[in-house]
């Protein structure tokens, strides 16, 4: 059954566009977020529920990577992160007779936020081969299933395993140990579309894919460069950290295509300045840089830095330089004759405004650059960060107070997924420390990442798909390629909280298996359990849900893994490549998987004492502990990056796409983008007034966007989203921006990222096409 994702769920003349909002948070923040968590879990299960989060002894909220402070408010929560909670503490329940009323056809008709709204899922279901209809199946029978379908493999290749980065350590080590077992490292995750081209850029310069600040770098940094983010809604919480640096004397620039609302000034709902003086003005430059047009910026300053140098000296920390780094002369060099003009071009900022800002990076005495999808979604996005570290590097901002790279992580876990072995190019040691503690060998051969995985579905590669969270259909590219690759295997799997568009589109079979989420009481034979996160800063700490779960029998994450590597590595306990372990117990007791971390992964050694007590512990990081870096010659990397930067056809828009503050990714909470002045609707796109006139259409007018790839053989392919409305918004010239899931239809597989494979979902060339009729 071939259906398109659903369009027609918003009636565009619903849309009202008003004012938008020039600062963030404040009381009607906090308002809005209760109404949303009444209107979901009741009052007295709001009140527990949202003192519980964040707190050393509750479970960590599963909005974002974002750090906690270490002395917590009472209710260290924010509008978006309680929107996060409370669409999984919901005390509404998607049960079998629910999808006995609805069939698969009937569900395929409604959007993601339908769906969700549904509630949390209570039992295992499955759909045969014909059926159109999901019915229950009991939990050892999905399980077997499963199991089954894996064993009966020619080749351990053709299963996939993805991974959304909500997954606690426990159950990710565990996964990843169930996948290496079976004899693949097919695992793909939400990172591959993320902050892959962080990691790709940060391992090669500075030998670790992870950031180099604490909370107290961003305190008591004295320049924070803010870049491709959008904190007033995706990290509502940095904006207090940012508010704390601006308190002792920050500077803050912002550098985005868009005036986004938090970044530019922020009502702390937590001080009664926020609350009474109409809060901080954060940003101190706002820089309307052109999408894409990052590298340029960041080389500017590099080159401004290397001819102040040039004329006056002193600005080099040439101490660091000489004893920490490699390249520098050759990055020097290229830097010669720099292209002004271009720089002018591809940013869209005059020569004089690139040094002024550049200016700021010269005279400031410690530089922080924090950045999430505005620099990582773009066909040269490991190109610019490796010019980001290039500029830090110049000044010896790494590895000392109130300096460093701050790629700001997604999803709550999704950093220590990486760091428990979720990853498709495993590292040697890792896997060496793997075969040694399991007694077994695991796979070498790489494995697919999340767009290569698209592709082996839809070239008829792999035969079982299995996703440990997430919405597969709906977060990766090219919606209606990857729709039909999912249809193109045998068994679909997912392990779910909530309903969304991936349990709707399924291969031959599908099975829907639900799971315990963070706010969830998890007792297992062994008592009662807690699982561990590691947050943006590489700082590791447990949470323990307090929650009655939506179902008695329900199984953890944890749970359910184990008993699957009972069930597929039964009677083959003798090859040498299957890891031997107590996998029962293993579910029982996650202190007995912490123990085998804690040999596993470095910087675990006494795992459960380090947690002990709501204990929080940081994770050893070689640039920012004492300036080491895990590169082959232990130097951190300066590097030579040609200048890229979109170039945009006459007649065409560069579209990025991007979450309104009503969503969570694939999750909707409501239609509105409150900061950004949208009401009650989605299906909006975001254009210059400018470009607008230049194209003869009205701002209130409906079109469809049609996107233009060029593919390997020349050939122009198009891909339409259909019935956008139109709104004139403070974007640069051919720029623009709409919600993504609605636009991943427009994002073409081939088109990734150099170096790290991510789509590039913040550059996609469009035409508006208005609508007949
Ligand atoms: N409430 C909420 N919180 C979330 C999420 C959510 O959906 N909802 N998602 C989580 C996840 S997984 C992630 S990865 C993060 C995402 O956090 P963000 O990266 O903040 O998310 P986006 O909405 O994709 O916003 C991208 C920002 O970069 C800007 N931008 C786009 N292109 C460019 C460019 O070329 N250059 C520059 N300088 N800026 C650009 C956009 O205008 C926008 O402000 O948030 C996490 N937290
Ligand atoms: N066009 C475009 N595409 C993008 C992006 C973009 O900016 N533009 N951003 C990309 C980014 S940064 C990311 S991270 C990906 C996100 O991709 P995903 O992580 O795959 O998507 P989510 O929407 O976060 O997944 C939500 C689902 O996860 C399940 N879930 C929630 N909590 C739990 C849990 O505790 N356990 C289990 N088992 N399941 C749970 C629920 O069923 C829910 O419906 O999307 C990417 N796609
Ligand atoms: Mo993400």
């Amino acid at each position: 059954m071939a259906t398109k994702p659903p369009t027609h769920d918003i009636d565009e003349s619903d849309v009202t566009v008003g004012a938008r909002k020039r600062k963030a948070v404040g009381v009607p923040a906090v308002l809005h977020a209760l109404d949303i968590a009444v209107d979901q879990m009741g009052v007295t299960r709001t009140a527990r529920t949202l003192m519980r989060v964040n707190q050393k002894d509750g479970f960590d909220c599963p909005g974002c990577a974002w750090p906690e402070e270490d002395k917590r408010h009472l209710a260290e929560f924010c509008e978006n992160g309680a929107k996060a909670v409370a669409e999984e503490a919901t005390i509404r329940r998607v049960r079998p007779e629910f999808f006995a009323e609805h069939s698969l056809a009937d569900l395929a008709e409604h959007d993601d936020w339908w769906l969700g709204q549904q509630g949390r899922l209570t039992h295992p279901m499955m759909l045969d081969e014909g059926d159109t209809h999901y019915r229950p199946i009991s939990w050892e029978d999905a399980l077997r299933t499963v199991a089954d379908a894996l064993r009966e493999l020619d080749d351990p290749d053709e299963a996939i395993f993805y991974t959304s980065g909500r997954t606690s350590n426990e159950a990710a080590f565990l996964y990843q140990l169930l996948v290496r077992g079976l004899g693949t490292n097919n695992l793909p995750d939400c990172s591959n579309m993320c902050h892959e081209s962080s990691g790709s850029a940060l391992v090669e310069t500075i030998g670790i894919g992870k950031g180099t600040v604490s909370l107290e770098d961003i305190h008591h940094a004295d320049l924070l460069i803010v870049a491709g983010q959008n904190p007033g809604t995706n990290h509502p919480r940095m904006l207090s950290a940012l508010e704390k640096a601006k308190g002792n004397g920050a500077t803050i620039v912002a550098v985005n295509p868009l005036p986004e609302a938090g970044l530019l000034r922020f009502e702390n709902p937590q001080t009664p300045r926020g609350v009474i003086l109409g809060g901080t003005k954060l940003a101190d430059e706002f820089v309307q840089i052109r999408l894409g047009g990052d590298q340029a910026l960041f080389q500017a300053i590099a080159a401004h830095l290397l001819e102040a140098e040039a004329a006056d000296g002193g600005v080099l920390d040439t101490d660091f330089l000489a004893r920490h780094t490699s390249g520098f002369e050759e990055f020097r060099d290229s830097m010669r004759n720099a292209p002004w003009a271009e720089f002018e071009t591809a940013t869209g900022i005059a020569e004089a405004e690139l040094r002024r800002i550049a200016e700021l990076v010269r005279t400031s005495t410690s530089t922080i650059v924090c950045w999430a999808m505005g620099l990582t979604q773009h066909k040269h996005s490991v190109a610019t960060l490796r010019d980001v570290v290039n500029m830090l590097l110049l000044q010896g901002n790494l590895g000392r107070p109130g300096a460093g790279v701050c790629p700001v992580r997604g999803h709550s876990n999704v950093q220590g997924d990486r760091t428990m072995g979720i990853y498709e190019k495993p590292h040697e040691g890792f896997l060496a420390s793997l075969d040694a503690e399991f007694d077994f060998y695991a796979p070498r051969k790489h494995g697919y990442d999340t767009v290569e995985a698209i592709r082996a579905m839809r070239d008829g590669r792999a035969r079982v798909f299995l996703a440990m969270g997430g919405n597969f259909a709906s977060a990766t590219p090219d919606t209606l390629v990857t729709e039909a690759a999912l249809r193109n295997v045998d068994l679909t799997v997912q392990v779910s909280t909530k309903l969304n568009r991936s349990h709707v589109v399924t291969g031959r079979r599908a099975l829907i298996i639900p799971t315990l989420g963070r706010t969830d009481r998890d007792v297992r034979r062994g008592g009662e359990q807690r699982v561990t996160v590691e947050d943006s800063m590489s700082a590791v700490h447990a949470s323990r849900g307090r929650l009655r779960p939506p179902a008695d029998d329900l199984m953890s994450e944890p749970a359910i893994i184990a008993r699957l590597c009972e069930l597929v590595f039964e009677g083959r306990e003798d090859s040498p490549n299957v890891p031997r372990a107590d996998w029962k117990r293993l579910g029982e007791d996650y202190t007995l998987i912490r123990d085998h971390i804690s040999r596993v992964v470095p910087g675990f050694s006494d795992y459960e004492q380090r947690i002990a007590g709501g204990r929080t512990f940081v994770l050893p990081n070689g640039p920012r502990d004492d300036r080491t870096f895990a590169t082959p010659d232990g130097l951190a990397h300066f590097t030579v990056n040609e200048l890229e930067y979109p170039v945009i056809p006459e007649g065409r828009l560069l579209l990025q796409t991007l979450r309104s503050h009503d969503q969570y990714n694939t999750t909707i909470y409501g239609k509105d983008d409150r900061y950004r002045g949208v009401y009650g609707g989605r299906r909006v796109v975001f254009v210059n007034r400018d470009d607008l006139d230049a194209q003869r259409v009205a701002d209130g007018e409906i079109v469809d966007l049609v996107s233009e790839w060029t593919a390997r053989d020349g050939r122009v392919e198009e891909r339409r989203a259909e019935s956008f409305r139109v709104v004139a918004y403070d974007t640069p010239r051919g720029n623009a921006a709409a919600y993504y899931p609605e636009t991943n239809v427009l994002v073409p597989l081939d088109s990734t990222a150099d170096g790290s494979g991510t789509p590039t979902s913040k550059s996609v060339l469009v035409r508006m096409e208005r609508r007949q009729g």
